[in-house]
């Protein structure tokens, strides 16, 4: 009631929402206050209030996929042009159609492919921002992270933790692609992005491989341990494992019907998300299964390890297979669509929605 009052005493039209960013109700003395105040850098917030405040989430986030086979050969092409070190590290960034420009793949999240050909060192540094990788083809490179090497097999889920030195480094003699997620756009929202460059391009390794994932997988903890860190201490989570809890839990759980079997990875400490800002996830979908509409605040990239079918986001189709990858917008309802049994990972902002209160999802809709 107080939100109408104000309105009417501003002597705006109330008859819906429009009113309030049209201008259609703006006068010549109103259009002469707006262009006076704007020299003192003041805006008048009834001008722009309703692009503001929407009644849903509206996005230039578009849905749109990439086939692995087209990111390939442009990669493949790069790694003719310039070396991983030289690169520094030899990504191709996944823009989102509707973010041109801004290397996000949504709106607060970052998707890159990268390629470490054999025998190449992408060099240590260590940044604000968090990293996941998902490895996509090859088997055996390595990534060091923190004082440790994990090798990387194909739907491995690796985490580089804020802050953190990392060093990637393939010492096997194919080729070796996976897709980077950061939460780059988060961090130069907030204004809060330090990079540091290691005085070697390898990191000193302080830990056998193995290490992290023996301590801190096998479901237990130090007796006194009260608290964990923010991001998981596994920074290796293998395929092999995710792919046999996914088996095992197929024969006794029910199917979610938007997301047939869906886990998330998570922090063994807190029970949390395996990183602060960035929620990961797996899927199983039976061969033939279709999935109710669902949709949810956390706008989520998609790419599937095993399996095929197809995504209907709004009123846009997208068939995808292994490695592929696509992008679902904050509040469009996705609909799946399994061919073959499929395992999908995807990830999101989702862990920051439900800190801060706002996740929100729909299902059936
Ligand atoms: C980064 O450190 C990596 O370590 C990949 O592999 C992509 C994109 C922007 C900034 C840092 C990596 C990145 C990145």
């Amino acid at each position: 009631m107080l939100f109408v009052s104000i309105l009417t005493i501003m002597g705006l039209s109330i008859a819906g929402e429009q009113s309030m960013s049209t201008g259609a109700a703006e006068t010549p003395a109103r259009k002469a206050f707006y262009e006076k105040i704007d020299g003192r850098n003041l805006t008048a917030l009834w001008t722009v209030m309703g692009a503001l405040i929407t009644p849903e989430p509206r996005s230039r986030c578009v849905p749109f996929g990439w086939r692995f086979a087209d990111i390939r050969e442009a990669m493949i092409e790069a790694g003719g042009l310039i070396t991983a070190k030289e690169a520094e590290r030899r990504v191709l960034i996944l823009e989102n159609p509707g973010l041109r420009g801004e290397s996000k793949i949504t709106t607060s999240l970052y998707c890159g492919v990268q390629l470490v050909l054999p025998g190449e060192v992408a060099p240590a540094h260590r940044h604000s921002q968090s990293a996941l990788r998902f490895v996509m083809e090859g088997s055996g490179a390595h990534t060091a992270v923190g004082g440790e090497r994990t090798r990387m097999e194909v739907g491995d889920f690796v985490i580089t933790p804020s802050g953190a030195w990392h060093d990637h480094g393939n010492e096997t003699d194919r080729p070796m692609f996976w897709l980077d997620g950061l939460d780059i756009p988060i961090v130069q929202f907030f204004d809060a992005s330090f990079v540091e460059h290691h005085n070697a391009d390898e990191q000193l390794i302080t830990r056998p491989e193995g290490d992290a994932l023996a301590r801190y997988g096998a479901n237990m903890l130090p007796v006194d341990r009260r608290r964990g860190a923010i991001t998981s201490p596994i920074f290796n989570y293998p395929y092999v494992r995710t792919r046999e809890a996914l088996e095992q839990m197929r024969r006794a759980e029910a199917w979610d019907p938007c997301h047939g079997l869906k886990m998330r990875y998570i922090n063994p400490e807190t029970g949390d998300h395996a990183m602060p800002t960035i929620g990961a996830f797996m899927q199983l979908l039976p061969k033939g299964f279709v999935t109710a509409p669902y949709r949810s605040t956390d706008a989520t990239v998609f790419s599937p390890v095993e399996g095929r079918g197809r995504s209907r986001i709004g009123e846009t189709v997208i068939e995808w297979g292994p490695q592929d990858v696509f992008v679902v917008p904050s509040w469009k309802p996705v609909v799946h669509e399994a061919d073959e049994d499929a395992v999908v990972f995807s990830y999101s902002d989702r862990p920051i929605h439900e800190k801060l209160g706002f996740f929100r999802e729909m299902r059936g809709a």
